[in-house]
């Protein structure tokens, strides 16, 4: 009897171990016992409050992809923004000398990668605040060449323009006639280019400050305002040589420059009164940002001063409207792709003297 009695208090125990462990377990997802409950409870935040972490988590990732795929979805190129007013990365003064025997290959070397094919740049990472064609007159220069594409392609990639480099080479022997020059550059720059900013610049000259801006401004602007064969001084109020920049609206009112000036000096008198006759003004920086080193160099052979051209100057209120780039003529010869140059030959039909 004893031991029948025994055995039934041991199923019987068996069998509340049993209730006991399936309600320990039911009792994890349900609030119905009371025993359980703290427990629960803890355990409940616990885990409510965890989820809900869990699931916040979740949502940022959700977001974060989402936005991340309208920031840029894969294979179509990121929006840029524009190029900010003052270019990050300008240094200010440089030192510039022209004694070191740099080559045209190890300036490639130096800066091609940068560029593209006829010296063109574009700055990676923003758009660019103005489009500029950098026009030279050129015949002969090589040497000055080298020394101003040194110079000058770090200093407009540094102020982030998008920019080629446009040589205009006269061909042949005859009269020099830089205004003309300068004319052709215009026109054939904007056959290749939706340019908006024009900087007409001498093959010798290079800026001392890379905050001298190769841009355009509300007025027609002269860059060139302190070299040192001037002493680092103007040479005269109205000077306008050297180095200038106009935009395309700018120089459209002024009809373009001469080109009626044959050999040396005179041009750039007439494009300053061009500008003021048409009631702009002339735009400047400042004498400590616009220095400049000239190359030394002999006079030109067949650019000899022309003593015709002062005398004309009088005259450019009635001549301007018929001399400039509604009547310029010239043809094209050729036209060579460097890394670092776009040079093109022309014939503008030159006098012998
Ligand atoms: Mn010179």
């Amino acid at each position: 009897m004893l031991k029948r009695l025994f055995s039934f208090l041991a199923f019987f125990a068996f069998v509340s171990m049993v209730c006991f462990i399936v309600v320990v377990f039911y009792s994890k997802d349900s609030t119905f016992f009371i025993f359980t409950k703290p427990y629960r409870m803890a355990v409940g935040n616990a885990t409510s409050f965890q989820s809900i972490k869990e699931l916040v988590e979740l949502e940022i990732e959700a977001q974060n992809a989402s936005s991340e795929k309208t920031r840029m979805p894969p294979s179509t190129p990121k929006t840029l923004g524009p190029c900010p007013d003052t270019p990050p990365n300008l240094v200010g003064p440089l030192h510039v000398e022209f004694n070191s025997n740099r080559t045209l290959d190890y300036v490639r070397k130096e800066f091609g990668s940068l560029l593209q094919e006829g010296g063109r740049y574009m700055p990676p990472d923003c758009i660019a605040q103005q489009k500029v064609a950098i026009i030279i007159a050129f015949r002969n220069r090589y040497e000055h060449l080298k020394h101003w594409l040194y110079y000058l392609h770090p200093i407009l990639i540094r102020q982030q323009l998008d920019y080629r480099v446009y040589i205009i080479n006269q061909d042949g022997e005859g009269v020099f006639n830089r205004a003309k020059l300068m004319n052709a550059g215009y026109v054939e720059a904007l056959k290749e280019y939706d340019y908006e900013c024009f900087v007409f610049s001498d093959i010798d000259l290079v800026p001392m400050d890379d905050r001298n801006l190769y841009r355009c401004f509300d007025n027609p602007r002269h860059l060139a305002v302190a070299m040192d064969k001037f002493n680092f001084h103007l040479p005269y109020n109205g000077y306008f040589g050297g180095v200038s920049s106009l935009s395309k609206s700018q120089y459209l009112k002024i009809n373009g420059f001469p080109n009626s000036f044959w050999g040396w000096g005179g041009e750039d008198d007439d494009i300053y009164n061009r500008i003021l006759h048409r009631g702009m003004s002339i735009s400047r920086p400042d004498s400590v940002i616009g220095k400049y080193r000239m190359v030394k160099h002999e006079r030109d052979r067949h650019n000899e001063p022309n003593p015709n051209n002062p005398g004309k100057l009088s005259q450019t209120k009635w001549t301007m409207d018929k001399d400039g780039i509604n009547s310029l003529k010239y043809s094209v010869k050729s036209i060579v792709r460097d890394r670092l140059y776009t040079f093109i030959t022309v014939d503008i039909d030159a006098p012998l003297n």
